[in-house]
Protein backbone atom coordinates (compact mmCIF):
# COMPACT_ATOMS: atom_id res chain seq x y z
CA UNK A 1 0.00 0.00 0.00
CA UNK A 2 2.87 2.31 0.99
CA UNK A 3 4.42 2.35 -2.61
CA UNK A 4 0.77 3.05 -4.10
CA UNK A 5 0.31 6.38 -1.64
CA UNK A 6 3.69 7.44 -2.93
CA UNK A 7 3.14 6.71 -6.47
CA UNK A 8 -0.01 8.65 -5.94
CA UNK A 9 1.84 11.04 -4.82
CA UNK A 10 4.22 11.60 -7.26
CA UNK A 11 1.12 11.46 -10.12
CA UNK A 12 -0.48 14.42 -8.05
CA UNK A 13 2.85 16.50 -7.48
CA UNK A 14 2.09 16.07 -3.68
CA UNK A 15 4.83 16.18 -1.16
CA UNK A 16 2.65 14.64 1.74
CA UNK A 17 -1.12 13.24 1.97
CA UNK A 18 -3.23 12.97 5.45
CA UNK A 19 -5.29 9.61 5.77
CA UNK A 20 -7.63 10.22 8.38
CA UNK A 21 -9.93 8.06 9.77
CA UNK A 22 -12.59 10.23 9.93
CA UNK A 23 -16.17 10.19 8.08
CA UNK A 24 -17.58 12.47 5.84
CA UNK A 25 -19.57 13.80 8.67
CA UNK A 26 -16.15 14.00 10.74
CA UNK A 27 -17.18 11.58 13.35
CA UNK A 28 -15.42 7.86 13.72
CA UNK A 29 -18.33 5.92 12.67
CA UNK A 30 -16.59 3.34 10.50
CA UNK A 31 -19.05 2.42 7.29
CA UNK A 32 -16.43 0.14 4.82
CA UNK A 33 -16.12 3.57 2.68
CA UNK A 34 -14.19 5.06 4.78
CA UNK A 35 -11.57 2.28 6.21
CA UNK A 36 -8.55 4.53 4.45
CA UNK A 37 -6.35 4.61 7.71
CA UNK A 38 -6.49 1.10 8.11
CA UNK A 39 -5.59 0.25 4.34
CA UNK A 40 -3.27 2.96 4.82
CA UNK A 41 -1.51 2.20 8.25
CA UNK A 42 -2.65 -1.47 9.13
CA UNK A 43 -3.82 0.07 12.27
CA UNK A 44 -7.76 -1.05 13.60
CA UNK A 45 -8.36 1.77 16.39
CA UNK A 46 -11.49 3.77 16.33
CA UNK A 47 -9.30 7.03 16.12
CA UNK A 48 -5.78 8.63 14.41
CA UNK A 49 -4.44 10.34 11.67
CA UNK A 50 -1.24 9.48 9.31
CA UNK A 51 0.57 11.63 6.98
CA UNK A 52 3.02 9.90 4.42
CA UNK A 53 5.64 11.37 2.54
CA UNK A 54 8.19 10.17 -0.05
CA UNK A 55 10.48 8.95 2.95
CA UNK A 56 8.31 9.77 6.36
CA UNK A 57 5.26 7.41 7.39
CA UNK A 58 3.74 8.76 10.71
CA UNK A 59 1.26 7.62 12.74
CA UNK A 60 -0.61 9.77 15.37
CA UNK A 61 -2.49 8.23 18.08
CA UNK A 62 -4.00 9.11 21.76
CA UNK A 63 -3.07 7.68 24.66
CA UNK A 64 -5.34 4.22 24.29
CA UNK A 65 -4.01 3.38 21.01
CA UNK A 66 -0.33 3.53 21.65
CA UNK A 67 0.43 0.29 22.06
CA UNK A 68 -2.08 -1.03 19.69
CA UNK A 69 -0.43 1.43 16.97
CA UNK A 70 2.52 -0.10 17.37
CA UNK A 71 1.82 -3.58 17.40
CA UNK A 72 -0.30 -3.30 13.89
CA UNK A 73 1.37 -0.82 11.82
CA UNK A 74 5.05 -0.36 11.09
CA UNK A 75 5.01 3.07 10.63
CA UNK A 76 6.35 5.28 13.22
CA UNK A 77 3.84 5.95 16.23
CA UNK A 78 3.39 9.77 18.19
CA UNK A 79 0.78 9.43 21.29
CA UNK A 80 -1.35 12.81 20.76
CA UNK A 81 -0.83 15.26 22.82
CA UNK A 82 2.57 13.74 24.87
CA UNK A 83 4.76 13.45 21.84
CA UNK A 84 3.00 15.76 19.51
CA UNK A 85 0.11 16.62 17.77
CA UNK A 86 -0.66 16.38 14.27
CA UNK A 87 -1.09 20.16 13.44
CA UNK A 88 2.10 20.64 15.26
CA UNK A 89 4.24 18.44 13.70
CA UNK A 90 2.95 19.15 10.47
CA UNK A 91 3.65 22.96 11.01
CA UNK A 92 7.27 21.92 11.65
CA UNK A 93 7.86 19.65 9.05
CA UNK A 94 5.85 20.39 5.80
CA UNK A 95 6.22 23.48 5.97
CA UNK A 96 6.28 25.11 2.40
CA UNK A 97 5.17 21.37 0.88
CA UNK A 98 2.20 20.27 -1.06
CA UNK A 99 -0.02 18.39 1.14
CA UNK A 100 -2.92 16.37 -0.31
CA UNK A 101 -6.08 15.57 1.81
CA UNK A 102 -9.72 14.93 1.62
CA UNK A 103 -11.85 17.98 2.00
CA UNK A 104 -15.10 15.90 3.20
CA UNK A 105 -12.79 14.45 6.47
CA UNK A 106 -11.55 17.83 7.74
CA UNK A 107 -13.20 20.30 9.34
CA UNK A 108 -13.39 23.68 7.95
CA UNK A 109 -11.94 25.45 11.26
CA UNK A 110 -8.66 23.42 10.96
CA UNK A 111 -8.59 23.88 7.04
CA UNK A 112 -8.15 27.79 7.90
CA UNK A 113 -6.06 27.37 10.89
CA UNK A 114 -3.24 25.12 8.67
CA UNK A 115 -3.88 27.97 6.39
CA UNK A 116 -3.08 30.65 9.13
CA UNK A 117 0.19 28.96 9.43
CA UNK A 118 0.76 29.02 6.06
CA UNK A 119 0.64 25.10 5.55
CA UNK A 120 -0.05 24.25 1.76
CA UNK A 121 -3.00 22.37 1.51
CA UNK A 122 -4.29 20.62 -1.72
CA UNK A 123 -7.80 19.22 -1.82
CA UNK A 124 -7.73 15.95 -3.41
CA UNK A 125 -10.85 15.49 -5.42
CA UNK A 126 -13.13 12.51 -4.23
CA UNK A 127 -12.46 10.32 -7.36
CA UNK A 128 -9.22 10.26 -6.99
CA UNK A 129 -9.39 9.54 -3.15
CA UNK A 130 -11.47 6.74 -4.40
CA UNK A 131 -8.82 5.33 -6.37
CA UNK A 132 -6.57 5.19 -3.96
CA UNK A 133 -8.26 3.90 -1.43
CA UNK A 134 -11.20 1.51 -3.05
CA UNK A 135 -13.79 1.28 -1.19
CA UNK A 136 -16.92 -1.14 -0.94
CA UNK A 137 -20.16 0.66 -0.66
CA UNK A 138 -21.89 -0.12 2.31
CA UNK A 139 -25.43 -0.54 2.95
CA UNK A 140 -28.33 2.17 3.92
CA UNK A 141 -29.25 1.83 7.47
CA UNK A 142 -33.12 1.73 8.11
CA UNK A 143 -33.93 5.15 9.24
CA UNK A 144 -36.74 5.13 12.08
CA UNK A 145 -38.97 7.74 13.89
CA UNK A 146 -38.19 8.26 17.73
CA UNK A 147 -41.24 8.56 19.37
CA UNK A 148 -41.90 11.79 22.09
CA UNK A 149 -43.10 8.98 24.41
CA UNK A 150 -39.05 8.73 24.64
CA UNK A 151 -37.96 12.32 23.31
CA UNK A 152 -40.60 14.57 25.19
CA UNK A 153 -40.34 17.04 22.31
CA UNK A 154 -42.05 17.30 18.76
CA UNK A 155 -39.21 18.51 15.84
CA UNK A 156 -41.98 21.30 14.96
CA UNK A 157 -41.36 22.54 18.60
CA UNK A 158 -37.39 21.98 18.43
CA UNK A 159 -37.35 23.83 14.86
CA UNK A 160 -38.86 27.00 16.43
CA UNK A 161 -36.46 27.26 19.21
CA UNK A 162 -33.86 26.62 16.43
CA UNK A 163 -35.81 29.40 14.73
CA UNK A 164 -35.41 31.58 17.62
CA UNK A 165 -31.89 32.11 17.23
CA UNK A 166 -31.91 32.22 13.96
CA UNK A 167 -34.23 35.64 14.45
CA UNK A 168 -31.90 36.61 17.18
CA UNK A 169 -28.77 36.07 14.98
CA UNK A 170 -30.36 37.57 11.90
CA UNK A 171 -30.02 35.01 10.13
CA UNK A 172 -31.82 33.31 7.08
CA UNK A 173 -31.21 29.82 7.78
CA UNK A 174 -28.93 26.75 9.83
CA UNK A 175 -26.51 24.20 8.34
CA UNK A 176 -26.64 21.10 10.77
CA UNK A 177 -23.56 18.90 9.67
CA UNK A 178 -23.57 16.45 12.53
CA UNK A 179 -25.47 13.47 12.65
CA UNK A 180 -26.31 13.63 16.48
CA UNK A 181 -28.13 16.88 16.04
CA UNK A 182 -29.62 16.16 13.27
CA UNK A 183 -30.91 12.90 14.82
CA UNK A 184 -32.32 15.03 17.89
CA UNK A 185 -34.16 17.60 16.20
CA UNK A 186 -35.63 15.57 13.66
CA UNK A 187 -36.68 12.97 16.21
CA UNK A 188 -35.29 10.32 14.12
CA UNK A 189 -33.12 7.12 14.62
CA UNK A 190 -31.04 4.76 12.16
CA UNK A 191 -29.65 1.26 12.75
CA UNK A 192 -26.57 1.84 11.52
CA UNK A 193 -24.16 0.71 14.51
CA UNK A 194 -26.10 0.00 18.16
CA UNK A 195 -23.47 2.58 19.57
CA UNK A 196 -24.11 5.63 17.30
CA UNK A 197 -28.04 5.28 16.15
CA UNK A 198 -28.02 8.09 14.60
CA UNK A 199 -29.27 9.27 10.47
CA UNK A 200 -26.65 10.28 8.27
CA UNK A 201 -27.73 13.72 6.87
CA UNK A 202 -27.44 17.34 6.73
CA UNK A 203 -30.20 19.50 7.93
CA UNK A 204 -31.00 22.90 6.70
CA UNK A 205 -33.43 24.72 8.63
CA UNK A 206 -35.22 28.45 7.74
CA UNK A 207 -36.05 31.27 9.60
CA UNK A 208 -39.40 30.81 8.51
CA UNK A 209 -39.57 27.48 10.66
CA UNK A 210 -39.31 25.13 7.04
CA UNK A 211 -36.39 22.45 6.90
CA UNK A 212 -35.61 19.71 4.74
CA UNK A 213 -32.16 17.81 4.18
CA UNK A 214 -29.19 19.67 2.58
CA UNK A 215 -29.32 19.30 -1.37
CA UNK A 216 -26.57 18.12 -3.58
CA UNK A 217 -27.57 21.49 -5.36
CA UNK A 218 -27.07 23.75 -2.81
CA UNK A 219 -28.80 26.87 -4.96
CA UNK A 220 -31.77 26.64 -2.72
CA UNK A 221 -29.53 28.92 -0.20
CA UNK A 222 -28.12 31.56 -2.48
CA UNK A 223 -27.54 34.66 -1.11
CA UNK A 224 -28.91 33.74 2.22
CA UNK A 225 -27.14 34.65 5.44
CA UNK A 226 -26.71 30.76 7.34
CA UNK A 227 -24.79 29.59 10.27
CA UNK A 228 -22.82 27.20 10.39
CA UNK A 229 -20.75 25.34 13.19
CA UNK A 230 -16.94 25.71 11.33
CA UNK A 231 -14.83 23.30 14.11
CA UNK A 232 -18.27 20.63 13.43
CA UNK A 233 -18.57 21.45 9.36
CA UNK A 234 -15.84 19.58 6.83
CA UNK A 235 -14.35 21.79 4.46
CA UNK A 236 -16.13 20.06 1.47
CA UNK A 237 -19.66 21.19 3.04
CA UNK A 238 -18.02 24.68 3.90
CA UNK A 239 -16.65 25.18 0.47
CA UNK A 240 -20.07 24.70 -1.48
CA UNK A 241 -21.39 26.38 0.43
CA UNK A 242 -19.80 29.49 0.72
CA UNK A 243 -20.18 29.80 -3.51
CA UNK A 244 -23.53 30.24 -2.87
CA UNK A 245 -24.31 31.91 0.32
CA UNK A 246 -22.99 33.97 3.34
CA UNK A 247 -21.74 32.14 5.77
CA UNK A 248 -21.32 33.07 9.24
CA UNK A 249 -19.34 30.78 12.07
CA UNK A 250 -22.00 30.02 14.38
CA UNK A 251 -21.94 27.00 16.96
CA UNK A 252 -24.25 24.39 16.44
CA UNK A 253 -27.69 25.01 18.55
CA UNK A 254 -28.54 21.75 18.94
CA UNK A 255 -25.77 21.13 21.03
CA UNK A 256 -27.15 22.95 23.79
CA UNK A 257 -30.08 21.88 23.21
CA UNK A 258 -29.64 18.48 23.52
CA UNK A 259 -27.05 18.92 26.94
CA UNK A 260 -30.54 19.80 28.48
CA UNK A 261 -32.78 16.74 29.11
CA UNK A 262 -36.56 17.21 29.59
CA UNK A 263 -38.95 16.10 31.84
CA UNK A 264 -40.15 13.45 29.68
CA UNK A 265 -36.72 12.62 28.56
CA UNK A 266 -34.95 12.29 32.41
CA UNK A 267 -38.00 9.85 33.30
CA UNK A 268 -36.73 7.26 30.34
CA UNK A 269 -33.33 7.76 31.50
CA UNK A 270 -34.58 7.18 35.35
CA UNK A 271 -36.24 3.73 33.81
CA UNK A 272 -33.51 2.64 31.66
CA UNK A 273 -30.71 2.82 34.38
CA UNK A 274 -33.48 1.03 36.78
CA UNK A 275 -33.30 -1.57 34.73
CA UNK A 276 -29.31 -1.45 33.86
CA UNK A 277 -28.70 -1.27 37.41
CA UNK A 278 -30.44 -4.83 37.65
CA UNK A 279 -28.93 -5.92 35.22
CA UNK A 280 -25.15 -5.04 36.43
CA UNK A 281 -26.14 -6.71 39.80
CA UNK A 282 -27.34 -9.42 38.04
CA UNK A 283 -23.96 -9.54 36.48
CA UNK A 284 -22.02 -9.26 39.53
CA UNK A 285 -23.82 -11.73 41.32
CA UNK A 286 -22.56 -14.08 38.08
CA UNK A 287 -19.30 -13.34 38.29
CA UNK A 288 -19.61 -14.17 41.86
CA UNK A 289 -20.33 -17.23 41.16
CA UNK A 290 -18.58 -18.85 37.60
CA UNK A 291 -15.40 -16.59 39.05
CA UNK A 292 -13.07 -19.79 38.12
CA UNK A 293 -14.47 -20.45 34.22
CA UNK A 294 -15.01 -16.61 33.04
CA UNK A 295 -13.22 -14.87 30.94
CA UNK A 296 -13.13 -11.22 29.25
CA UNK A 297 -15.07 -12.21 26.35
CA UNK A 298 -17.63 -14.41 28.45
CA UNK A 299 -17.99 -11.19 30.78
CA UNK A 300 -19.06 -9.04 27.25
CA UNK A 301 -21.74 -12.40 26.14
CA UNK A 302 -23.28 -12.32 29.43
CA UNK A 303 -24.61 -8.97 29.71
CA UNK A 304 -25.74 -8.69 26.19
CA UNK A 305 -28.02 -11.62 26.96
CA UNK A 306 -29.06 -10.21 30.23
CA UNK A 307 -29.69 -6.59 28.47
CA UNK A 308 -31.56 -8.74 26.29
CA UNK A 309 -34.26 -9.00 28.45
CA UNK A 310 -35.84 -5.65 27.82
CA UNK A 311 -37.82 -5.19 24.62
CA UNK A 312 -36.08 -1.65 24.35
CA UNK A 313 -32.60 -2.85 24.34
CA UNK A 314 -31.22 -2.07 20.57
CA UNK A 315 -27.83 -3.11 21.58
CA UNK A 316 -24.96 -2.11 23.43
CA UNK A 317 -23.76 1.96 23.94
CA UNK A 318 -20.15 1.00 23.24
CA UNK A 319 -18.02 -2.06 23.39
CA UNK A 320 -18.08 -3.38 26.90
CA UNK A 321 -14.25 -3.05 29.16
CA UNK A 322 -14.13 -6.28 30.50
CA UNK A 323 -10.74 -6.35 31.94
CA UNK A 324 -8.88 -8.41 34.31
CA UNK A 325 -4.85 -7.48 35.70
CA UNK A 326 -3.24 -4.98 33.65
CA UNK A 327 -6.00 -4.81 31.10
CA UNK A 328 -7.39 -2.49 32.72
CA UNK A 329 -4.81 -0.16 33.07
CA UNK A 330 -5.78 1.19 29.31
CA UNK A 331 -8.60 3.01 29.54
CA UNK A 332 -10.02 1.64 26.57
CA UNK A 333 -9.09 -1.91 26.19
CA UNK A 334 -10.78 -3.94 24.17
CA UNK A 335 -10.81 -8.02 24.73
CA UNK A 336 -9.95 -10.20 21.50
CA UNK A 337 -9.39 -13.72 20.84
CA UNK A 338 -6.04 -13.75 21.12
CA UNK A 339 -5.70 -10.93 24.21
CA UNK A 340 -8.84 -12.61 26.77
CA UNK A 341 -7.51 -13.52 30.11
CA UNK A 342 -9.38 -15.86 32.31
CA UNK A 343 -11.16 -13.48 35.35
CA UNK A 344 -9.43 -15.80 38.18
CA UNK A 345 -5.75 -14.58 36.26
CA UNK A 346 -5.74 -11.62 38.69
CA UNK A 347 -6.89 -9.45 42.03
CA UNK A 348 -8.97 -7.63 39.98
CA UNK A 349 -11.40 -7.27 37.29
CA UNK A 350 -12.76 -4.00 35.64
CA UNK A 351 -15.76 -3.74 33.87
CA UNK A 352 -16.96 -0.65 32.21
CA UNK A 353 -20.32 -1.07 29.50
CA UNK A 354 -23.82 0.50 28.59
CA UNK A 355 -26.47 -0.37 26.61
CA UNK A 356 -28.29 1.78 24.43
CA UNK A 357 -32.08 1.17 25.37
CA UNK A 358 -34.91 3.03 23.37
CA UNK A 359 -35.68 5.18 26.93
CA UNK A 360 -31.94 6.02 27.11
CA UNK A 361 -28.23 5.56 26.57
CA UNK A 362 -26.03 3.99 29.84
CA UNK A 363 -22.49 4.22 30.74
CA UNK A 364 -21.14 2.62 34.08
CA UNK A 365 -17.85 0.94 35.37
CA UNK A 366 -16.94 -0.50 38.79
CA UNK A 367 -13.85 -2.15 39.68
CA UNK A 368 -13.95 -5.51 41.55
CA UNK A 369 -11.95 -8.41 43.75
CA UNK A 370 -11.49 -11.59 42.38
CA UNK A 371 -8.57 -12.98 44.99
CA UNK A 372 -5.86 -11.46 46.96
CA UNK A 373 -5.86 -8.14 46.32
CA UNK A 374 -2.93 -6.07 47.48
CA UNK A 375 -2.72 -3.48 50.39
CA UNK A 376 -1.62 -0.89 47.97
CA UNK A 377 -4.95 -1.67 45.39
CA UNK A 378 -7.04 -1.52 48.69
CA UNK A 379 -5.73 2.10 49.36
CA UNK A 380 -5.74 2.55 45.41
CA UNK A 381 -9.52 1.68 45.17
CA UNK A 382 -10.60 3.61 48.55
CA UNK A 383 -9.02 6.76 46.97
CA UNK A 384 -10.69 6.76 43.64
CA UNK A 385 -14.54 5.79 46.08
CA UNK A 386 -13.55 9.16 48.16
CA UNK A 387 -13.18 10.91 44.60
CA UNK A 388 -16.50 9.40 43.24
CA UNK A 389 -18.28 10.28 46.52
CA UNK A 390 -16.97 13.73 46.98
CA UNK A 391 -18.27 14.80 43.44
CA UNK A 392 -21.56 12.87 44.00
CA UNK A 393 -21.97 15.12 47.43
CA UNK A 394 -20.83 18.21 45.88
CA UNK A 395 -23.02 21.37 46.62
CA UNK A 396 -23.89 22.87 42.80
CA UNK A 397 -25.49 26.20 41.54
CA UNK A 398 -27.01 26.62 38.49
CA UNK A 399 -24.42 28.30 36.11
CA UNK A 400 -21.72 26.58 37.96
CA UNK A 401 -18.43 25.23 35.88
CA UNK A 402 -18.03 21.79 36.16
CA UNK A 403 -14.34 23.15 37.73
CA UNK A 404 -15.39 22.04 41.29
CA UNK A 405 -16.70 18.34 40.66
CA UNK A 406 -13.71 17.71 38.69
CA UNK A 407 -10.96 19.25 41.11
CA UNK A 408 -13.01 17.23 44.36
CA UNK A 409 -12.93 13.47 42.70
CA UNK A 410 -9.05 14.14 42.20
CA UNK A 411 -7.94 15.51 45.48
CA UNK A 412 -7.45 12.64 47.16
CA UNK A 413 -5.43 10.92 44.71
CA UNK A 414 -3.41 14.42 44.19
CA UNK A 415 -2.93 14.91 47.39
CA UNK A 416 -0.88 11.42 47.37
CA UNK A 417 0.86 12.23 44.44
CA UNK A 418 -1.05 10.41 41.67
CA UNK A 419 -3.88 11.74 38.78
CA UNK A 420 -6.03 9.73 36.24
CA UNK A 421 -5.29 10.77 32.46
CA UNK A 422 -8.87 11.75 31.05
CA UNK A 423 -11.91 14.02 32.37
CA UNK A 424 -13.98 13.08 35.70
CA UNK A 425 -17.23 12.95 33.42
CA UNK A 426 -18.91 13.42 30.23
CA UNK A 427 -22.19 14.45 28.75
CA UNK A 428 -24.66 11.47 27.88
CA UNK A 429 -27.07 11.46 25.02
CA UNK A 430 -30.70 10.07 24.93
CA UNK A 431 -30.84 6.77 22.75
CA UNK A 432 -27.46 8.66 20.72
CA UNK A 433 -23.89 8.76 21.33
CA UNK A 434 -22.54 7.52 24.95
CA UNK A 435 -19.98 10.42 24.81
CA UNK A 436 -21.85 13.90 24.19
CA UNK A 437 -20.64 17.39 24.73
CA UNK A 438 -21.67 19.41 27.11
CA UNK A 439 -21.24 18.93 29.61
CA UNK A 440 -17.81 17.92 30.08
CA UNK A 441 -16.66 17.36 34.15
CA UNK A 442 -13.15 18.73 33.81
CA UNK A 443 -11.06 21.45 35.04
CA UNK A 444 -11.15 23.28 31.80
CA UNK A 445 -15.19 23.09 30.86
CA UNK A 446 -16.12 26.21 29.55
CA UNK A 447 -19.88 24.54 29.90
CA UNK A 448 -22.27 26.09 32.77
CA UNK A 449 -24.41 23.13 34.82
CA UNK A 450 -28.40 23.26 34.43
CA UNK A 451 -30.89 21.30 35.07
CA UNK A 452 -31.53 18.60 33.44
CA UNK A 453 -27.92 17.76 32.93
CA UNK A 454 -26.76 14.12 32.14
CA UNK A 455 -23.19 12.94 32.93
CA UNK A 456 -20.53 10.08 34.01
CA UNK A 457 -19.07 10.97 37.45
CA UNK A 458 -15.83 8.33 36.56
CA UNK A 459 -12.39 8.94 38.34
CA UNK A 460 -10.06 6.31 38.04
CA UNK A 461 -6.54 5.22 38.38
CA UNK A 462 -4.05 3.62 36.81
CA UNK A 463 -0.45 1.63 36.87
CA UNK A 464 0.68 0.99 33.45
CA UNK A 465 1.44 -3.19 33.23
CA UNK A 466 -0.32 -3.98 36.80
CA UNK A 467 -4.20 -3.02 37.31
CA UNK A 468 -6.63 -0.34 36.87
CA UNK A 469 -9.55 0.79 38.80
CA UNK A 470 -12.68 2.99 38.04
CA UNK A 471 -15.60 3.41 39.41
CA UNK A 472 -18.80 5.31 37.29
CA UNK A 473 -21.88 5.86 38.01
CA UNK A 474 -24.17 8.51 35.70
CA UNK A 475 -25.54 11.66 37.58
CA UNK A 476 -28.83 13.88 36.00
CA UNK A 477 -28.69 17.65 37.80
CA UNK A 478 -32.08 18.28 38.85
CA UNK A 479 -33.26 21.69 40.01
CA UNK A 480 -33.06 22.11 44.11
CA UNK A 481 -34.23 25.05 46.72
CA UNK A 482 -32.98 28.41 45.24
CA UNK A 483 -30.41 28.39 42.84
CA UNK A 484 -29.24 25.11 43.78
CA UNK A 485 -28.68 21.65 41.98
CA UNK A 486 -29.62 18.38 42.93
CA UNK A 487 -26.97 15.74 41.82
CA UNK A 488 -29.52 12.90 41.63
CA UNK A 489 -27.77 9.22 41.41
CA UNK A 490 -29.04 7.20 38.27
CA UNK A 491 -27.19 3.54 39.40
CA UNK A 492 -27.67 1.42 42.10
CA UNK A 493 -25.30 -0.78 41.75
CA UNK A 494 -22.76 -1.88 45.05
CA UNK A 495 -19.00 -0.88 45.50
CA UNK A 496 -16.94 -3.78 46.31
CA UNK A 497 -16.57 -3.51 50.23
CA UNK A 498 -13.39 -6.10 49.95
CA UNK A 499 -11.86 -3.52 48.77
CA UNK A 500 -12.30 -0.52 50.98
CA UNK A 501 -9.97 0.75 54.16
CA UNK A 502 -12.72 1.97 56.02
CA UNK A 503 -10.05 3.62 58.37
CA UNK A 504 -9.42 5.72 55.33
CA UNK A 505 -13.18 7.08 55.38
CA UNK A 506 -14.88 10.09 57.20
CA UNK A 507 -17.81 9.99 58.57
CA UNK A 508 -20.01 11.72 55.88
CA UNK A 509 -18.76 9.12 53.43
CA UNK A 510 -19.46 6.65 55.38
CA UNK A 511 -23.14 7.11 55.89
CA UNK A 512 -22.88 8.41 51.80
CA UNK A 513 -22.18 4.73 51.21
CA UNK A 514 -25.13 3.15 53.96
CA UNK A 515 -27.86 5.07 52.44
CA UNK A 516 -26.09 4.30 48.77
CA UNK A 517 -26.11 0.87 49.33
CA UNK A 518 -29.60 1.20 51.31
CA UNK A 519 -30.99 2.23 47.95
CA UNK A 520 -29.91 -0.98 46.28
CA UNK A 521 -31.46 -3.35 48.86
CA UNK A 522 -34.37 -0.96 48.17
CA UNK A 523 -34.46 -0.84 44.68
CA UNK A 524 -32.50 -3.57 43.62
CA UNK A 525 -32.47 -6.58 45.36
CA UNK A 526 -36.22 -7.15 45.53
CA UNK A 527 -35.92 -8.23 41.81
CA UNK A 528 -32.91 -9.96 42.13
CA UNK A 529 -33.48 -13.80 42.96
CA UNK A 530 -32.36 -15.70 46.35
CA UNK A 531 -29.20 -17.08 44.84
CA UNK A 532 -28.30 -13.56 43.30
CA UNK A 533 -28.68 -12.07 46.37
CA UNK A 534 -26.71 -14.14 48.65
CA UNK A 535 -23.83 -13.92 45.96
CA UNK A 536 -23.19 -10.43 45.54
CA UNK A 537 -23.49 -9.91 50.03
CA UNK A 538 -19.94 -9.80 49.67
CA UNK A 539 -19.74 -6.60 47.78
CA UNK A 540 -22.51 -5.12 49.85
CA UNK A 541 -22.05 -6.69 53.30
CA UNK A 542 -19.69 -4.64 54.86
CA UNK A 543 -21.45 -1.06 54.40
CA UNK A 544 -24.33 -2.56 56.69
CA UNK A 545 -21.94 -2.48 59.64
CA UNK A 546 -19.99 0.55 58.84
MN1 LIG B 1 -18.16 6.77 30.72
Amino acid sequence: MIDQIRRFLSDQKLDAVLVTRTDCFLGEYYPPEHRQLSQATGFSGSAGLAVVTQDQKVLFVDSRYTEQAKIESDYQVFEVPRDTTPSDWIIKNLKGKKIGYNPWQRSAQWVALMKQKEIDLQEIAWQKWQELFPQEKSKKPKVFRYDTTYCGETTRAKIQRVVKVLKKKELDAYVFTVPDSVSYILNKRSSAVSDYPVVFERLIVFNDGTYRELPADVSVLKNKAIGLDFALTPMGVYKKLKQVAKIVDCEDPAEKMKSVKNAVEQNNIRQATLFESKVICRFLAFVEQNKERLDELSCDQKLKELRSESPLYRGDSFDTIAAVGEHAARPHYKATPQSNKSVSEAPLLLVDTGGNYLNGTTDMTRTICIRNPTDEMKKRYTQVLKGHIALAMTAVQEGDLPTQLDQNARQFLRADGVDYGHSTGHGIGMYLAVHETPPTIHEKSPTPLKAGMLFSNEPAYYKAGEYGIRLENMILTVAGPGNTLILENLLWIPFDSRLVITEMLTEGEKEWLRSYHRGILDRIYPDLSAEEQEAIKPLLDFFMFL
